[in-house]
This record gives C-alpha cells, structure tokens and sequence, in this order.
C-alpha cells in the first residue's frame, strides 16, 4: 500500500510535468498558416532585379499572405534546360513545388510547327516545357535550337507545376522598367481591394467562330455578367477597340491573328478592319483579364506581340492565349476552376489535364500564361 502511494505521489507530478512541457512544446509543431498552401518560386533576371526590389519584396510579401512559401530567386542562366532542372530538384525536396512566376527575360524552350496555308516552318516558345516535369523533351538535333518530341519519360506529358511570366521586354514601344512598376503596383492594388471590377465578361466571337456561338457561351462557367458580341456584321475592328474601353473585368476574344495584330472578318484578311500592338498602347484598356483565341497572338518573343502589349497596358493583370496557331478550346475546364476561387496558374494547369485535349494536342500546345499567376477572379 504505501508502495503504490509513493509511486503515484512520484508518477503525479512526472505526469504534470510532460503535460505542461506538451502545452508548450506541441504548437512548435503545428503547421504555421504562412506557407502551408506549398512552394513558389519566383524567378528574378538579375540584370533587373536591383530596379524593381522594391516592388519584388512586396509581391513575395503578397504572395506568403496568400499563405505560400516564397522563394525568390535571382537568375541568369540562359539555358532553359538548366532552369527545367532547377523545378525539377525544387519539386522532388519534400516540401514540393506547386508553380513558378519568371520576371524579367529568361529563357524558353522553342518548338516548331509546319504552317500550311503559308507553307513554312514556324517556331514558338512553350512553357509546357518548364510545367511538364516527369515527362520527357526529346531533341534530335540540337543544332537548331528546336525540341522536336514530347513523350511520357518518367511519368506523362502533363504539367505538374504552373508557370506565368511578367515580361514587357519584347515590347519596343515604352519603358520597361516603368512597365515593371505600374505591373506590381496594380497587380498589390488588385490584391488589396483598390483596383476592382464589376463581375463581368465581354465575350467577343468574330466571323469564322461565331457558328458555335451558344457551345462557347455554354463554357463561359465563371461568369454569369456576360456580354457577348457574335453579329458578324457587328464584330469589327472599330467596334473591339471601343468595347476595350469599357469596364468588363475579363475580355474573351476569337478572332484571326498574327502576333502583332489581330484580324477581323472571315479568313484572317483583315477585311472589317485590324487592331495592332500600336492601338492597344493608345486604347485606355479597362479589363483586368484576357483569354486571347487568336492564333500566336500571345507569342511572347515576338516583338511587339499582343499577349504583352494587352499586358502591360493600363489595368491588365493577366493574359492567357497561344503561341502558335491554336488557342484554348473546353474552356470549362479553365473557367470552372477560376469561378471556384483557383488562382490562374492552377486553372490552366487543371485545364491541361483535361483528357479530351491536352498536351497532345496542336491547338493546344502553345498555351502560356502571361502575368502572374497566383491571381483570382
Ligand atoms: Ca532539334
Ligand atoms: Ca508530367
Ligand atoms: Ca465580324
């Protein structure tokens, strides 16, 4: 008896003390809120990081709110291959790696495709490349600088990560260290509720797509504000330039195109009028949102190209478009994933893993997300 009264006398207070030690030491192993949503990695050209370090701390600052970890990183290798890599080994640590944001001109892998109506060769860059981790880049002759092959490797041709880039270098036509700025300016504005639209979309359809006009409402799933324009006689160059300064929170636009100009009317002739890089600089451009249908409208290093020029003009946060000839096609499987609050990098990222189309398919292999990533509708 007294035994067992010594022993509990003894156990008390040892079972007092690791109850106290826990109260304290167990919080330690919570997970903080800040970086629980996984890795970002936002890579920095250094020849620009020192102009714009002021605005770079303030997205990383903006993006750990959103509850990422952020890491920042000054970069200048060319080799694309090497960057790939460096996704690579940030997305086997244990912490992984959910998408990269690329500031500043850094580099891309290129492709090419066989343009038919010109008979010609024609390349284009293609972040799948930097998204598709495990699956495999084949080139045969590295000689021209081209991948000529994608295939499952290790794993498949789908992207495990999401990528966006902020870049106004390819634009020729104003400051580019302005551009930067008045970008991340904006981009905290949009963020902290100073810069907002109505809930909107301008769905403008030209000629040669406005047959399927109900099946592309019909994937217009992130909005129920929409206004769409598919009158053939209606859709035209004038008319485009004066809805973009109109306050639509997100513009989707089908119609023919280079990089440097769109063209409406049938058969990408131009023939009811042109809007070029020149007017979208001039137009004081209102949308926040692009989803550019409009073949290499958003190939990036073009100079001059309308994917960067709707991007850094006036309020844009962020273009998606193609490359090459294409655009996106299913559009649910991107506007669903924005209309439930997914930031952009992940929307296209889910729209890639859509089976009826995907990485496998030329219309859709030129998709790229210009501005950042990490931002909601
Ligand atoms: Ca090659
Ligand atoms: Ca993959
Ligand atoms: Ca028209």
């Amino acid at each position: 008896m007294r035994k067992q009264i010594k022993a509990i006398l003894i156990i008390i207070p040892i079972l007092i003390a690791i109850g106290v030690t826990l109260t304290f030491v167990l919080p330690l192993f919570k997970q903080p809120p800040t970086g629980s949503k996984g890795v970002v990695r936002v890579y920095v050209n250094s020849t620009i990081a020192q102009s714009i370090s002021t605005e770079i701390d303030q997205y990383e600052q903006d993006i750990m709110n959103q509850g990422y970890t952020v890491q920042v990183i000054n970069w200048s290798n060319s080799d694309v291959n090497v960057l790939r890599s460096d996704l690579i080994n940030a997305s086997i640590r244990p912490e992984g790696l959910e998408g990269a944001v690329i500031v500043g001109d850094l580099p891309a892998a290129y492709l090419q495709y066989w343009d038919n109506p010109w008979s010609k060769w024609r390349k284009y860059p293609c972040d799948l490349f930097l998204t598709d981790l495990d699956g495999q880049w084949v080139d045969n002759d590295p000689t021209d600088e081209l991948f000529d092959a994608h295939n499952n490797g290790t794993g498949d041709i789908y992207p495990e990560i999401w990528l966006g880039r902020i870049c106004p270098e390819s634009l020729n036509n104003l400051n580019h260290l302005t551009a930067y700025r008045n970008y991340f300016t904006r981009n905290h504005a949009y963020r902290t509720g100073q810069l907002t639209r109505p809930h909107s979309q301008l769905v403008y359809i030209d000629d040669d797509w406005s047959a399927w006009t109900s099946e592309w409402l019909g994937d217009m799933t992130a909005y129920t504000n929409i206004t769409c324009i598919s009158t053939n006689a209606v859709t035209t160059a004038t008319d485009y330039k004066s809805r973009l300064t109109h306050t639509y929170e997100f513009v989707h636009v089908f119609v023919h195109s280079w990089p440097y100009e769109h063209m409406f009317g049938p058969g990408g002739y131009g023939t009811e009028g042109k809007v070029n890089c020149s007017d979208i600089l001039s137009i004081n451009t209102k949308s926040l949102f692009y989803n550019l249908y409009a073949c290499s409208a958003a190939n990036f290093s073009n100079t001059n190209n309308m994917g960067n020029q709707y991007l850094f003009s006036n309020n844009t946060l962020a273009v998606v478009g193609s490359t090459k000839e294409g655009g996106m096609t299913m559009n649910s499987y991107f506007y669903t994933p924005l209309s439930q609050g997914k930031i952009f990098g992940e929307a296209l990222k889910l729209w890639w893993w859509n089976p009826l189309h995907g990485p496998s398919d030329p219309i859709s292999v030129g998709m790229v997300l210009l501005g950042d990533p990490l931002l909601t509708i």
